[in-house]
């Protein structure tokens, strides 16, 4: 026999069980915005090595990137080594030659961000991150981000965000990098140039992309796409290992930071 469910009971509950992560989430270690291959990759490895992390994504759904594929052709390819990374999280690869792989958008978004979240990650859909929190003059240092629901920003009404503390912010919104822009426009002290990603040049792009992640300023970082939007490198098309490598090496740098230990 079915039980009554009372209307007030399912309010009450969503609304308690929210606000009591909600509260949880003020003050994180490590939040990442964006949650495309490279955050839920950082997410993963973050929230694995027992830091406390929360994703905020601006649309209801999460993979960023990867569900478009290659022109929206439902496969992607990744490299050696990053294959490792969705081998590890159970993600079904094709060989297709020598260090070179096929999987399916689907699986791969699913298996990333099911990892991402039995290792302890929170995401958040429907949130945008608008702003940073900053402290210090003339060496800035970032201490966390503004939040707002998406909603809110699309329907253009006036609504004051919310700001949540955390020990370090990983810009990973891809190629916009918004959240490098919005600091490099609103703290001109910190000196930073956002200037885009060059034309394409896979190899070049994949590498330093890699290469160049990690820390931007005190407190903040850039991992995926942003990497190459900070340091006017070359954008690479679909093929996704770089952007799973620089979002675990972004994890590394900071677990070796904040527990001081490698994974
Ligand atoms: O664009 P996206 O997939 O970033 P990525 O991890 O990967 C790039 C690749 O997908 C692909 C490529 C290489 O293979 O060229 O493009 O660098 O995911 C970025 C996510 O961030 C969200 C956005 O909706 C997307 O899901 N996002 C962007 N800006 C914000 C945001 C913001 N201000 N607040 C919250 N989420």
């Amino acid at each position: 026999m079915t039980s009554l469910i009372d209307e007030a009971t399912i309010t009450r509950n969503i609304i308690e069980k929210a606000a009591k992560d909600w509260i949880d989430l003020s003050e994180v270690d490590v939040v990442i915005v964006g949650a495309g291959p490279s955050g839920l990759a950082a997410a993963y490895y973050l929230a694995k090595a027992g830091l406390k992390t929360v994703v905020f994504e601006r649309k209801l759904s999460f993979g960023g990137g990867i569900g478009g594929g290659g022109m929206l052709f439902h496969k992607l390819v990744v490299q050696s080594p990053a294959d490792s990374i969705l081998r590890e999280i159970g993600c079904k690869l094709e060989k297709v030659e020598e260090g070179l792989f096929v999987a399916d958008t689907s699986a791969m978004i699913a298996k990333l961000a099911n990892s991402a979240i039995d290792a302890g990650a929170k995401i958040i859909l429907g949130v945008t991150v608008d702003d940073v929190i900053y402290r210090g003059g003339e060496k800035p240092q970032i201490v966390g981000v503004v939040v707002q629901w998406t909603a809110v920003i699309m329907a253009g009404i006036h609504v004051d965000p919310l700001g949540v503390k955390a020990k370090a912010v990983i810009d990973c919104t891809g190629h916009d990098a918004e959240v490098l822009s919005v600091v490099s426009r609103k703290i001109p002290e910190l000196n930073l140039f956002i200037q885009g990603e060059k034309s394409m040049w896979t190899t070049e792009a994949e590498k330093l992309t890699v290469e160049n992640t990690g820390e931007v300023c005190p407190g903040l970082y850039a991992a995926g796409m942003a990497v190459a939007a900070l340091h006017n490198t070359p954008r690479m098309g679909p093929i996704f290992g770089g952007m799973l490598l620089s979002g675990k090496k972004v994890a590394e740098l900071l677990i070796e930071k904040l527990k001081g230990k490698t994974v």
